[in-house]
């Protein structure tokens, strides 16, 4: 087993994250927008990250081994902490479609509601050559019901799909384009002025993050004490909970969940929705880093503050 690289070591910047089972093609389309040149590759072990800008903000492209000792141990941190998700598909591997199908779907289950997705049908340059065995986009979004992104209301996430040739380099700018032009335009709508963790077994506010000066030791304020000391009484019962106080110029949002508060503290009409969701991820970003023992202040800084555009 290969060591983990620790989240920490990602730099600043919001992420994308690549999916799919090895071989698909990841590395070969990172290669081919980034740099314009594509050559041989070898398996991803662990992951790899590029640096990009586009429009003025950085973004860590992570790309992800599709081998399956991988997609069992880091594809689900990774899915959670994404703002994007390129899911690469190999449309010569009629032999693995089963595999691939069921990873695209657990994928979809763990990113946030609002990650947009692009399914990457990859390797249509082998349509020529190999007639018959490369499936069609037909053929693919029956197999893979991509219709439930148009079809089922519960769906929230942005979804294309792109038929690709990392190698050739066709309709990859297209697909990059449309997929961090989604991601760029999603996270600007975040009024988030702060997050407070606080753990109870600790029974202490393990982390505190403000984003602007409003909010510095927002965990000393009376108000924010009593809603604290109120939660902990929740969860002490075991119930996941969320509840909302309005503030005078702010509001706070708190989300409970086995044995952490998390407090999002937002400007005044923030998208309930979405902050909802961080919420959700950031709980669910520190319980697997709890359970892994790697729960430290700093790492979960960089993950919210780098993950959730707060
Ligand atoms: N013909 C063709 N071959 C491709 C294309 N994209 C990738 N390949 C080839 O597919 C193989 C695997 O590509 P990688 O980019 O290494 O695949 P990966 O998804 O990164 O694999 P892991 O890192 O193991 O998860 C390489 O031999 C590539 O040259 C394509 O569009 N067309
Ligand atoms: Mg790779």
């Amino acid at each position: 087993m290969m060591k983990r690289k620790p989240i920490g070591w990602l730099s600043k910047g919001r992420s994308v994250v690549l999916m799919g089972l090895d071989y698909a093609g990841k590395t070969t389309l990172v290669d081919q927008w980034t740099r314009g040149v594509t050559g041989k590759t070898t398996a991803t072990i662990g992951l790899d990250i590029e640096h990009v800008e586009i429009q003025g903000e950085k973004f860590n492209m992570i790309d992800l081994g599709g081998q399956q000792s991988f997609r069992i141990t880091i594809w689900r941190t990774y899915a959670q902490m994404a703002q994007g998700v390129i899911f690469v598909f190999d449309i010569a591997d009629r032999l693995r479609v089963k595999e691939a199908v069921d990873w695209f779907w657990k994928v979809v289950e763990w990113l946030r509601e609002d990650a947009p997705i692009i399914f990457c049908a990859n390797k249509i340059d082998l349509r020529d050559s190999k007639k018959g065995s490369a499936m069609s986009l037909e053929e693919i979004i029956n197999i893979f019901n991509l219709e439930k992104f148009s079809q089922d209301e519960h769906i929230q996430h942005s979804f294309r799909i792109f038929e690709i040739s990392a190698k050739t380099g066709e309709n990859v700018e297209e697909s990059m384009e449309w997929l961090f032009g989604k991601v760029v335009g999603s996270t600007k709508k975040s009024k988030i002025k702060g997050v407070l963790i606080y753990s109870v077994e600790k029974n202490s506010v393990i982390l505190e993050l403000p984003f602007t000066d409003t909010v510095k030791d927002f965990h000393k304020q009376k108000s924010i004490i009593d809603i604290i000391d109120y939660n902990k009484k929740l969860l002490n019962k075991n119930q996941s909970t969320m509840q909302y106080y309005e503030q005078d110029n702010l509001d706070v949002y708190v989300f409970a969940q086995e044995g952490f508060l998390c407090l999002i503290i937002t400007e005044k009409e923030a998208d309930y929705n979405s902050v909802r969701i961080t919420g959700q991820s950031i709980l669910n970003v520190v319980s697997v880093l709890d359970k892994d023992g790697e729960l430290k202040p700093d790492q979960l800084k960089w993950v919210i503050k780098e993950s959730f555009g707060a």
